[in-house]
């Protein structure tokens, strides 16, 4: 992992790719070992086949796991990229692990998406810059422990702009990524890579349909006042609860198929 002070020109390259593109790329992240260690933990979770998604399994919590799923949780936290992209004092609003051994993860987030049966626009990710200072509500830190290059690794997939967007995808787009696909974007990563994504930027991943591994770490942060998606769904006294985005769901499905 590397040392948490960023230059100068690395603060203006990191700010410009996350405004403009969404997310921040950091390859070779991890060290060889570093990512072996990593793997074996995750070997070692009891992980749970996702209900809504066939051919993935997820553990919640890895940032209490014991090794280096802890230790690397903390490095994030404290690192100067997430500092500098949440803009405010932070904290960890969730942490896993998930392997895909087929299928696509359908399309999330966004900007200008809408609440589930509503008119309200989901406004629970956004980012925004003010006095040349990058301000956001969640920014999910991927760490890729396998290669994701092939299209058939299912590689991990964008609307290019949608972190800006003022349209709702599937509603400006009906037939998805096909009515849009030259908006589509992936990006090709190696074990070891990590990207910095802007949680307002509508992504998921394309259909896996390789037999090769797919492991990955995934750390939310966002500013100190912000609950994770946990407390967000749990109606309480005084919260109506929270209401998936439009994007999220068996509902998006016909319309992200080609
Ligand atoms: O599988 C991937 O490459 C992306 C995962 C993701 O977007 C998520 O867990 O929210």
């Amino acid at each position: 992992m590397k040392p948490s002070i960023l230059k100068r020109d690395d603060k203006a390259r990191i700010e410009y790719s996350y405004d403009s593109r969404g997310l921040v790329v950091w390859p070779n992240f991890l060290t060889a070992s570093e990512i072996e260690d990593a793997r074996c933990s995750v070997d070692s979770l009891p992980l749970l086949e996702e209900p809504w998604h066939d051919g993935q399994k997820r553990g919640g919590e890895i940032h209490r796991a014991p090794g280096c799923l802890s230790t690397l949780s903390a490095t994030l936290f404290d690192h100067p990229v997430t500092r500098l992209l949440i803009g405010y004092p932070h904290r960890l609003l969730e942490s896993y692990a998930i392997t895909r051994d087929r299928g696509q993860l359908d399309l999330h987030g966004g900007r200008a998406e809408f609440l589930s049966g509503k008119d309200a626009r989901d406004i629970s990710s956004r980012s925004w810059v003010e006095d040349r200072k990058i301000y956001s509500l969640r920014v999910k830190v991927l760490v890729y422990l396998d290669d994701v290059v092939e299209p058939e690794d299912g590689r991990f997939a964008y609307v290019e702009g949608s972190h800006k967007a003022a349209f709702a995808f599937h509603r400006a787009f009906p037939n998805g990524r096909m009515g849009a696909f030259d908006l589509w974007r992936t990006v090709e990563v190696h074990a070891g890579d990590v990207i910095w994504l802007n949680e307002s930027m509508l992504h998921g991943a394309e259909e896996k349909t390789s037999q090769k591994r797919r492991r990955l770490l995934a750390f939310t942060y966002g500013p100190a006042f912000m609950v994770d998606w946990r407390e967000l769904n749990v109606p309480s006294l005084q919260a109506s609860g929270y209401h998936s985005a439009e994007t999220e769901g068996d509902t998006t499905r016909e319309r992200f198929d080609e």
